[in-house]
């Protein structure tokens, strides 16, 4: 372990965010650290060491503003506090300053597509149509002819991320306000500029109390089509799809350029990421070529909805070969210019090794094999929070279990037209946000070493064989085998800026890929299937790394399998079996 008097990684290179792994703490299921069974800042304070031995370098922190919580944080009353339940700004410089003394830089998220309804500024825009503030929402009139509050009288036939419409009736002042997400998450309206003068003064104070960047919740969102035009119903919906008109609105670019300008320009050593559901790979090089001063990364969607079915909670099986193969064309789309981050898991989806990998015959194999192929791909590399132990999803089987209110109301809503119940809690089984949600499993103890008190939400009973003190220090741990990935993109350049080209031309379940930088060569081959298969390579491939016995190309320099065992590239891979080999190093 490092001294945590000198920080491990000062790089202060403009671009150092590609050489670095960003860990995310989701804090209300990291650690409690008061008994009320809801994780704390002070939690995560005692837990610092785990993320130091993992060797991550920056620390995404998830809403911990003053808040209702009616969506766990992401609906914010007060963007200059902390909420109680999580602790007090004291407890934050605290965290902030225990983190930066061990080299780990922390972003904050940043949520300002909307804010709370109880945030002083909806409540003063709500107070009445002459409000100071009215126009920083949107509000609307009712569909002319139609009387407000009645079904079908919404402004326009939206439909919210959250089920039902984007629009909720005003009584008192005869409008509607627009949510693109829960009715107590009204939108703010980014064409008035005193909004965006309002966010960039809260970022710029969030940055001068020291924070190292933000994470920007849907912010490809705040650009809506002023003219707020009805979208096209699909097959089976009751609802219309406005995403023409707000993802990636007519003004992005310009506001995203002004937010860095006024607020990042000047300041170095940050790191911003938005978050842009919906986004193309052309929409992706736009937001991150550094020419153009937007973000640094973005988080894209295409790979989490392959998945998704009619609807996300109708998924489909995915084909062997369909998560590589969208993997891969946003490899080679933001070849030239552009970055991307490289994630499997995060809050709002479900764990990685029930999803993509097979949790129940090959646990271990299918967490590491997923790790590996993501990890040494081009892009910055981000952990959610028991993404290293191996976390699973939650085997919650009746709707009282689940906490999270996309999952509840989509199951109000699919149960109210018809739906049979137990179809409505299969889909739930596989896609609800609440399955990365339950709380860390730190050891055996009866509530995982989360909490002493009622977790808010319960601990997944398989945390007395997945757990972080039963992992640390084990060599065939997916902790340690993550810990060895990550000190892998420290120790070699190739990994932050080698090329990337994709190399399997066999089995579609056989993923591999090789990264170039100079004279140093890396090369991932991966098995993505529960089936062995031998590998398939395009022939300059083969002519490269067939090196004769005993040459670097025939050992691995990483494998996943148990005990390691020397294996050219071209041997076939057993279930689940990743290796890497390096040369020219
Ligand atoms: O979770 C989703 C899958 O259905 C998305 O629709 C998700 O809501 C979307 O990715 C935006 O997510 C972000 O903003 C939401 C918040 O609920 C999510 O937790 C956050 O990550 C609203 O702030």
């Amino acid at each position: 372990m490092s001294n945590a008097a000198e920080p491990r990684h000062p790089s202060t290179a403009p671009d150092w965010w590609k050489s670095a792994v960003v860990y995310q703490v989701y804090p209300r299921s990291f650690q409690d650290s008061d008994g009320d069974g809801i994780g704390d800042l002070r939690g995560i304070l005692q837990r610092l060491d785990h993320l130091e031995r993992l060797g991550v370098d920056v620390v995404w922190l998830s809403p911990i503003y003053r808040s209702p919580q009616a969506d766990n944080g992401y609906d914010i009353s007060d963007y200059h506090d902390i909420d109680p339940v999580f602790g007090t700004l004291a407890d934050f410089d605290e965290l902030l300053a225990a983190m930066h003394a061990r080299g780990i830089r922390l972003v904050m998220d940043l949520v300002v597509n909307h804010t709370s309804d109880e945030h002083p500024w909806f409540v003063e825009s709500r107070a009445s149509r002459d409000s100071a503030k009215r126009d920083w929402y949107w509000w609307r009139p009712p569909r002319p002819g139609a009387r407000g509050g009645d079904p079908g009288a919404e402004p326009t036939n939206w439909e919210s991320f959250f089920s039902g419409p984007t629009w909720e009736w005003d009584e008192a002042t005869g409008e509607y306000f627009l949510h693109l997400f829960d009715r107590k998450q009204p939108d703010l309206n980014w064409e008035n500029p005193e909004v965006r003068t309002a966010v960039y003064e809260m970022m710029r104070w969030w940055l001068d109390r020291g924070v190292d960047g933000f994470r920007m919740d849907v912010i490809n969102l705040i650009s809506k089509h002023p003219g707020l035009p009805d979208g096209p119903v699909r097959d089976g919906k009751r609802y219309g799809d406005g995403s023409a008109s707000y993802v990636n609105g007519p003004r992005l670019h310009e506001f995203l350029q002004e937010m860095h300008r006024e607020v990042f320009d000047g300041r170095d050593g940050l790191i911003t990421v938005g978050e842009t559901p919906g986004v193309t790979v052309d929409d992706a090089v736009l937001f991150t070529d550094p020419a153009r001063r937007e973000v640094d990364m973005v988080f894209q969607f295409e790979h989490v909805g392959l998945d998704h079915g009619v609807s996300k909670f109708r998924p489909r099986p995915l084909e062997p070969g369909e998560l590589a193969a969208s993997l891969a064309k946003w490899q080679d789309g933001l070849r030239e210019t552009g970055w991307n981050s490289l994630y499997l898991e995060n809050h709002d989806q479900p764990r990685s090794v029930s999803r993509f990998g097979d949790a129940d015959e090959h646990w271990y194999g299918s967490a590491t094999a997923l790790a590996t192929m993501l990890h040494l791909m081009r892009g910055t590399p981000y952990v959610y929070q028991g993404q290293e132990l191996g976390m699973t999803n939650a085997p919650f089987s009746v709707i009282d279990e689940y906490r999270d209110i996309e999952s509840l109301n989509a199951y109000a809503e699919e149960v109210a037209s018809g739906t049979a119940v137990a179809d409505a809690l299969y889909g739930l089984s596989l896609m609800s946000r609440d399955h990365a949600r339950t709380p860390v499993q730190w050891d055996a103890s009866p509530n995982a070493g989360f909490t002493s008190g009622e977790p808010w939400l319960p601990v997944n009973p398989n945390h007395d064989r997945i757990n972080a003190a039963d992992q640390a220090g084990d060599p065939g741990s997916v902790f340690e085998y993550y810990r060895a990935l990550i000190a892998l993109r420290h120790e070699r350049p190739v990994v932050g800026h080698g090329s990337f080209e994709r190399a399997d031309a066999g089995h579609p379940a056989i993923f591999a890929y090789e990264r170039v930088h100079g004279a140093e060569r890396l090369l991932v081959v991966a098995n993505l299937s529960s089936a062995e298969h031998a590998p398939a390579f395009d022939l300059d491939l083969a002519a490269r790394w067939t090196t004769g016995a005993g040459e670097p190309g025939d050992v691995p320099i990483l494998t996943n399998t148990i005990p390691d065992s020397p294996a050219p590239f071209d041997a076939p891979l057993a279930p689940w079996e990743a290796r890497v080999y390096a040369a020219g190093a």
